[in-house]
C-alpha cells in the first residue's frame, strides 16, 4: 500500500479539498467515507493524511484528520494560533457585540486575538475611540487604512503559526490579505450604497503562506450565537481581561460583577471599565447562565 502523505488543508470547495503536502506537492482530495461517518467536517487549517483515491478526476483522498489544537465554527478554521478580528469603524459601523463574542471565544480556545479597526480614513475620531476602548481593556488593537502598510507588530505575528481573519463582510479582510501577499491574491468587493454592508465577495476560507506562517482569508459573517457554538457562562470573563484584572478588588473572590455588594468592577464603570463592554459582559453572562447545563432556565 502506498504511504500516506501529511499536509495542511488550504481550501475546501464543494467537497474537494486542496492540501499542501510536506513533500511540496499540492494534492486535490476527496473525503473518504469514514471521515463523513464520524461527522467531522474537514476545515481549512486541518492537518491531514492523504492517500491515493484511484479516481483520475480527484486523485487523492483524505485518510485522516489529525487531532485539532482548536477549531472555530465561524469562520470555519482549525488549529489557529492568532485571530485577527477586523471591524470597520464606518461602513459598516462595528458590531461590538460580535467583536466581544469573538474575544470570549478566543479566550476559551486559547487563541491570541488581535483587533484591527479598518477604514480609519473614513472617521479617524471614532476609530481612535474604539482603539482606545480595546487597548485599555488589554488587547492588541490597531487602527488601519487601506493605503497604509500593515503594522509591523501584526506582520511579526503572522510570520509564525496560523493566523485567521474574522469579521463582517466589507470590512477589508481581503484588502488586508492583498496588502500582505500582493494585489490580486484575493478578490475585493464593494459596499452596497443603500445598506452600507459588504456583498460577501469572499465565499470560501483560503490559506496562504507568509514567511514561516500561514494566513487565511475568510468570508464575512454577521451573526453568531455563543450558546450554539458551545461557550459556557464560565467562559465569558475570558473575553474581559480588564474585569478579571480588577476582580481582586471585589469583596467576594467569586464575584460575578452582577449584583454583588462591594464589587470593584462595577465601581469602575465609566472610570476604567468601559460601560458598553460591561453591558455586553453582563448580557452574555446572564444569557449563558440561563442556559447552563441542568438549568431550568432563568437567572437568579
Ligand atoms: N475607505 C476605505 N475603504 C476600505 C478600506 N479597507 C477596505 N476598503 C474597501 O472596502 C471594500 C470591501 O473590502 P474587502 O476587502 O472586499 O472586504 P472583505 O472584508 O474581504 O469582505 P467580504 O469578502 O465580503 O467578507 C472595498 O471597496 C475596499 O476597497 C479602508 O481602510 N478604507
Ligand atoms: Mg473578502
Ligand atoms: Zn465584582
Amino acid at each position: 500500500m502506498p504511504e500516506s502523505v501529511k499536509g495542511v488543508i488550504t481550501k475546501g470547495v464543494g467537497g474537494v479539498y486542496t492540501v499542501r503536502c510536506e513533500d511540496g506537492q499540492i494534492r486535490l482530495c476527496q473525503i473518504r467515507g469514514n471521515i463523513r461517518l464520524k461527522k467531522i467536517t474537514p476545515l481549512v487549517g486541518d492537518i491531514v493524511l492523504t492517500g491515493d483515491s484511484g479516481d483520475p478526476d480527484i486523485p487523492f483522498v483524505l485518510e485522516k484528520i489529525l487531532p485539532r489544537k482548536n477549531f472555530l465554527v465561524r469562520p470555519p478554521l482549525a488549529n489557529l494560533d492568532t485571530l485577527l478580528l477586523i471591524f470597520a469603524c464606518e461602513d459598516p459601523v462595528p458590531d461590538l457585540k460580535l467583536l466581544d463574542k469573538m474575544l470570549i471565544i478566543c479566550g476559551a480556545l486559547k487563541i491570541k486575538p488581535v483587533i484591527l479597526f479598518s477604514k480609519s480614513d473614513k472617521d479617524p475620531e471614532s476609530c481612535d475611540k474604539y482603539v482606545s476602548i480595546y487597548k485599555n481593556a488589554g488587547f492588541d488593537c490597531f487602527p488601519m487604512t487601506k493605503n497604509e502598510p500593515v503594522p509591523e507588530e501584526v506582520k511579526e505575528l503572522i510570520k509564525t503559526g496560523l493566523t485567521g481573519l474574522a469579521g463582517p463582510s466589507g470590512v477589508g479582510k481581503s484588502t488586508f490579505c492583498n496588502k500582505l501577499l500582493g494585489e490580486g491574491t484575493m478578490k475585493v468587493g464593494d459596499i452596497s450604497d443603500r445598506l452600507k454592508r459588504g456583498k460577501h465577495t469572499t465565499r470560501h476560507a483560503e490559506l496562504f503562506e507568509y514567511e514561516d506562517g500561514f494566513i487565511t482569508d475568510t468570508p464575512g459573517f454577521t451573526s453568531l450565537d455563543l450558546f450554539d457554538v458551545g461557550v459556557l457562562y464560565t467562559d465569558v470573563s475570558g473575553g474581559y481581561p480588564e474585569m478579571v484584572r480588577e476582580s481582586s478588588g471585589c469583596k467576594f473572590a467569586d464575584c460575578r460583577h452582577i449584583a454583588e455588594k462591594q464589587c470593584r468592577v462595577r465601581e469602575l464603570i465609566g472610570d476604567g471599565i468601559d460601560e458598553g463592554r460591561y453591558g455586553r459582559y453582563r448580557e452574555f453572562y446572564e444569557y449563558l447562565y440561563s442556559r447552563r447545563p441542568n438549568s431550568a432556565g432563568g437567572y437568579k
